[in-house]
C-alpha cells in the first residue's frame, strides 16, 4: 500500500510555507445536524453533554421556515436545526434528509482566514460547488461563507470569520444556556469519521488529497485487519497543521457482517459516524456523561486483566478506567485514552468519542479487536449481524 505521510513542510521561509499549503484551514467551525426536534436536541446537548446554547435562530427573530440551535464546548460548536414549514430549497432539503436518514450531519464547517481562495481552489480541483463565495452581514461584522460537496449528503462550508463578533453568524441572536452549565466535558472537536459505500474509500480519500490538499495519516485500517476482526478499511486525511482530521471508512467482506455496512444500510448511505470530542479530563467526562444518562459501550474486564502488559502506565489507574470502560492504545509518540457512546438516536447510525490524547496523535488502532466486538455486540442485539 502506498501512503503519502505528514512530512515537515519543505519551505524553510513563512512565505514558502504558504505557498506549500493550497486550501489552509484554522479549524473546524461547526458540525451541522438535521434533526427531528432541535428544541430537543439542543436539551440533550446541554443536559446530557454538558454543551452551552449560546445563540438561536428562529421565528421570533424573522426566521419563519428552520429553528437553529448553537451549542458549544469549549472549541467545539455544534448547530442543531429542524424544519417548521419548508419554504426554500433549503428547507426541502433539509425535511428530506431527515426523511430519509434520520438524525444525521449536513455540514462539517471548516473555518478558513479566506473563504473565496478556499472555495476557488476546491472548486478548480473537481470539488462539487454547493454555493458560491458570499457575504452576509450585521452588526457585529461580515462573514464569507461557500460550500462544496461530500460524500453522500453532506458538504462542507467554508466559514471566512475574521473580526465577525456576533455569537454564530449573522441571522442568529444570542441564547441564554438551557441549564446552568457545569464543568466542561470537552473542549474542541478532535476528529470527524465518515462511512462511505464499498469500494469508494480511496476515492475520497483522493478527494481530500486533491481537493483541500490534505495529506493521509500513518494510521489505516488494511484488508488484513478487516478480514481478521474489523469488517472495515479504514485511512485518516488531515491538513497539514492536523486540526482538521478527517477518518474515512469504508465496508469489508469479512467473516461478520459490518458495521459499515449496518450504518448504510439504516442511514440510506454514505454519511457522518462518528464525531470525536476531546477532553483533558476523560475520567470526569465519563463520570458526568453517565451520570446524566449517556450510554457508552461495554468493555470486557478481560481487557483490562492484560491492560498493563502492553498499554503501560497512564495517568489513570487501571481499576478507574475498568469501571468506566474507558480504553487505551500506546504508540511510538505516546499514549490515548478513548470510549464510545452508543448511537445518539433510534437508527443505529451517529455516535460519539471522548478522547483524551497524551502524545499520540493516532485513532485507537490497539483498540479496534475489543472496539469491533464491543460494537458486533450491540449490532447482535438489533438482529444486524
Ligand atoms: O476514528 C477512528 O478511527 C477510531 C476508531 O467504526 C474507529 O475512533 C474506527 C471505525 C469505527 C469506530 C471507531
Ligand atoms: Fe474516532
Amino acid at each position: 500500500m502506498t501512503e503519502t505521510t505528514h512530512a515537515a513542510p519543505m519551505a524553510t521561509s513563512d512565505e514558502g510555507a504558504r505557498q506549500a499549503d493550497p486550501f489552509p484551514v484554522k479549524g473546524m467551525d461547526a458540525v451541522v445536524f438535521a434533526v427531528g426536534n432541535a428544541k430537543q436536541a439542543a436539551h440533550f446537548y446541554s443536559t446530557a453533554f454538558g454543551m452551552k446554547l449560546v445563540a438561536y435562530s428562529g421565528p421570533e427573530n424573522g426566521s419563519r421556515e428552520t429553528a437553529s440551535y448553537v451549542l458549544e464546548s469549549g472549541a467545539a460548536r455544534f448547530v442543531f436545526t429542524s424544519v417548521i414549514k419548508p419554504s426554500t430549497e433549503w428547507g426541502r432539503f433539509l425535511t428530506e434528509h431527515v426523511a430519509a436518514h434520520g438524525d444525521g450531519v449536513v455540514d462539517l464547517a471548516i473555518e478558513v482566514p479566506d473563504a473565496r481562495a478556499a472555495y476557488e481552489y476546491a472548486v478548480s480541483q473537481g470539488a462539487k460547488g454547493l454555493a458560491e463565495p458570499h457575504e452576509t452581514s450585521d452588526e457585529h461584522g461580515t462573514v464569507v461563507l461557500a460550500a462544496i460537496a461530500t460524500y453522500g449528503k453532506t458538504r462542507h462550508t467554508l466559514v471566512e470569520r475574521s473580526g465577525y463578533s456576533g455569537p454564530y453568524l449573522p441571522g442568529y441572536v444570542p441564547a441564554q444556556p438551557i441549564v446552568e452549565p457545569g464543568k466542561r466535558n470537552f473542549q474542541a472537536i478532535d476528529h470527524c469519521v465518515g462511512n462511505v459505500e464499498l469500494g469508494r474509500m480511496n476515492e475520497w480519500v483522493g478527494f481530500y488529497n486533491k481537493v483541500m490538499g490534505f495529506t493521509n495519516m500513518k494510521e489505516f485500517v488494511g484488508d488484513d485487519i478487516a478480514t481478521e476482526y474489523s469488517a472495515l478499511m479504514s485511512k485518516v486525511v488531515a491538513d497539514g497543521t492536523l486540526k482538521v482530521k478527517f477518518p474515512i471508512n469504508e465496508p469489508a467482506i469479512a467473516k461478520k457482517k459490518s458495521q459499515i455496512d449496518e450504518y448504510l444500510e439504516f442511514y440510506g448511505g454514505a454519511g457522518v459516524q462518528h464525531i470525536a470530542l476531546a477532553t483533558n479530563d476523560i475520567v470526569a467526562t465519563v463520570r458526568a456523561m453517565r451520570a446524566a444518562g449517556v450510554q457508552f459501550l461495554e468493555t470486557p474486564d478481560s481487557y483490562y486483566d492484560t491492560l498493563g502488559e502492553w498499554a503501560g502506565e497512564t495517568r489513570v489507574p487501571v481499576e478507574t478506567l475498568r469501571e468506566l470502560k474507558i480504553l487505551v492504545d500506546r504508540d511510538e509518540d505516546g499514549y490515548l485514552l478513548q470510549i464510545f457512546t452508543k448511537p445518539v438516536q433510534d437508527r443505529p447510525t451517529v455516535f460519539f468519542e471522548m478522547i483524551e490524547r497524551h502524545g499520540s496523535m493516532g485513532f485507537g488502532k490497539g483498540n479496534f479487536k475489543a472496539l469491533f466486538e464491543a460494537i458486533e455486540r450491540e449490532q447482535e442485539k438489533r438482529g444486524n449481524l
